[in-house]
């Protein structure tokens, strides 16, 4: 299939994906696929103004009909599950499947939605005053500006714009300059749903193209409410200042480190299995690929080299061909990072297995390599850092607390794991004494989390939570109400105060 129909079967017009400055090119042999026109300070500046006009109108719709729009929203990424799914593959280079797995990953949280759209539930609170009611509301709270990555370019908009429009919060997207193609053909199956809705407020869902200033009028601007940002770690800290610095509130899903630690008792094919999946797929650029490799001594010498032997067979290519299961990095400086990576580890008394760039010669302008395990013998400053592109390394352990205290001691707390059999140790690592990340699994890989758990991590993952369980709260203003139907006027604390 050519890059050009599968443009047109996500619904993009070809007119409008050329004469622009912003270049757009697939990973997958790096040939320009659009040139977008950006947009400028003056017409975000108007967007945000749109928005606040649909928020005056939105609030005011009930939770469950504004619950029917996301409804039909799901409905329509159904209805176009393939073609976002194949576009997710030639603009960010994974594989079909997991383009798939993301468009899937969209309509989950739909359903999700629309169910918590009847559910915006608040407390009653026992009062300590006679005749008094105490409750919590919840209210819509405002704009709601969505800072998306390239490695998961449709799904985390979804699980915050979601949540935030059954919330009643209007969306500004700012999608990563890499894949703005996706947030467009997005828009396309959004503006379906609100024409099928009928009287949705305009501006309900925009999409703003352009770079980093572009997304920097969110953070700074008083009248988006919140901002809800994945990416790395220096982008969320630029978003978190801007935001504490007015007090607007800010979700940040950022930088991963993740780890498995494998047991004695571990069941090896299993884990082989997890570890190979999370290390590889996505070519190693989810926030929650698996990057350390916490391995005890007494399986260290089966598991090492059974992975190296799988690695070795691994069918790396065209992310749209069957059979494929590592496609490209995204483009050069990912290729540039990993290698400089790998020399670092290798400084630092690394054995590096793999890792070579390949199809070089097909394909000079795209970045191809063989996914790379590295065994070191400590967790270096370099294990410590997220390098975005698959490299496994994979250290030693012999006591469990060591090989929670190797685990955390990184910077980052997004994900993490531990193949186990032994019930102390699985329910160990899930203490507060065990993992410190915002997922904890048991004989799971890190990556792949179902929508229904709150998403998010710790430290420099940022603290912020989207998704299932209670995210939705983080889109609305709590409200504490005190209600006295008694005729006497009773203080709190039984303060006396006779005028
Ligand atoms: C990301 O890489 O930014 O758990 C998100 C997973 C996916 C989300 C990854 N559900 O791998």
């Amino acid at each position: 299939m050519s890059h050009a129909s599968v443009l047109e079967a996500a619904g993009l017009d070809p007119n409008d994906l050329s004469g622009g400055t912003l270049s757009v090119s697939t990973p997958i042999d790096g040939n320009e696929i659009a040139s977008l026109k950006e947009h400028t300070q003056d017409q975000v500046a108007a967007m945000i103004d749109r928005a606040g006009t649909a928020f005056e109108a939105w609030r005011q719709v009930p939770a469950p009909r504004r619950g029917e729009l996301v409804r039909l929203i799901g409905d329509e990424l159904r209805a176009n599950k393939q073609q976002l799914g194949e576009l997710v593959s030639l603009e960010c280079g994974k594989i079909l499947q997991e383009g798939l797995g993301e468009v899937q990953e969209m309509i989950d949280i739909c359903d999700f939605a629309v169910g918590v759209s009847r559910q915006l539930y608040g407390l009653t609170i026992a009062s300590e005053r006679p005749g008094h009611a105490m409750r919590e509301t919840w209210h819509p709270l405002g704009v709601c500006g969505v800072v998306t990555a390239f490695n998961f370019p449709v799904a985390p908009w979804c699980w915050n714009s979601a949540l935030a429009l059954v919330c009643g919060d209007p969306v500004i997207w700012k999608p990563s300059e890499k894949a703005p193609l996706t947030a467009l053909a997005t828009q396309v199956i959004v503006d379906r749903a609100v024409a099928r809705f009928g009287d949705a407020p305009d501006g309900l869902s925009q999409v703003v193209i352009g770079g980093a200033d572009l997304g920097r009028m969110l953070s700074a601007s008083p009248d988006v409410a919140i901002v809800s940002a994945t990416g790395s770690t220096r982008m969320g800290n630029a978003v978190g200042q801007a935001l504490a610095a007015r007090f607007g509130r800010c979700i940040l899903e950022l930088g991963g480190n993740n780890g498995m630690i494998v047991a004695p008792s571990a069941d090896l094919e299993m884990a082989i299995r997890a570890i190979v999946f999370s290390a590889v797929g996505t070519a190693g650029q989810r926030c929650t690929s698996l990057r350390r490799l916490i391995v005890h001594d007494d399986v260290y010498d089966e598991l090492v080299p059974r992975l190296v032997a799988v690695y070795a067979g691994l069918p790396i290519g065209d992310p749209l061909a069957d059979g494929i299961l590592v496609g490209p990095l995204i483009d050069g400086p990912a290729h540039q990072g990993m290698q400089e990576a790998l020399k670092r580890a290798e400084a630092d008394g690394g054995l590096v297995h793999g890792g070579e760039r390949i199809l070089a010669a097909e394909h000079p302008d795209a970045f191809y390599v063989n996914p790379a395990i590295v065994e070191m013998p400590s967790q270096t400053e370099i294990v410590r850092e997220e390098t975005f592109a698959p490299i496994l390394y994979v250290m030693r352990y012999s006591d469990l607390d060591g090989a929670i205290a190797i685990h955390n001691d990184v910077p980052q707390g997004l994900s993490s794991c531990i193949f186990s059999t032994d019930v102390r140790e699985t329910e160990q690592f899930l203490s507060g004494v065990g993992s410190d990340c915002g997922i904890a699994n048991v004989n799971i890989g890190p990556s792949g989390a179902e929508i229904g758990g709150a998403f998010g991590g710790e430290k420099d993952t940022g603290g912020g939570r989207e998704s299932g369980s209670d995210a939705w709260k983080g889109y609305m203003r709590r409200q504490t109400n005190t209600v006295n139907y008694s005729r006497d006027l009773p203080l709190a604390q039984g303060i006396t105060f006779e005028i």
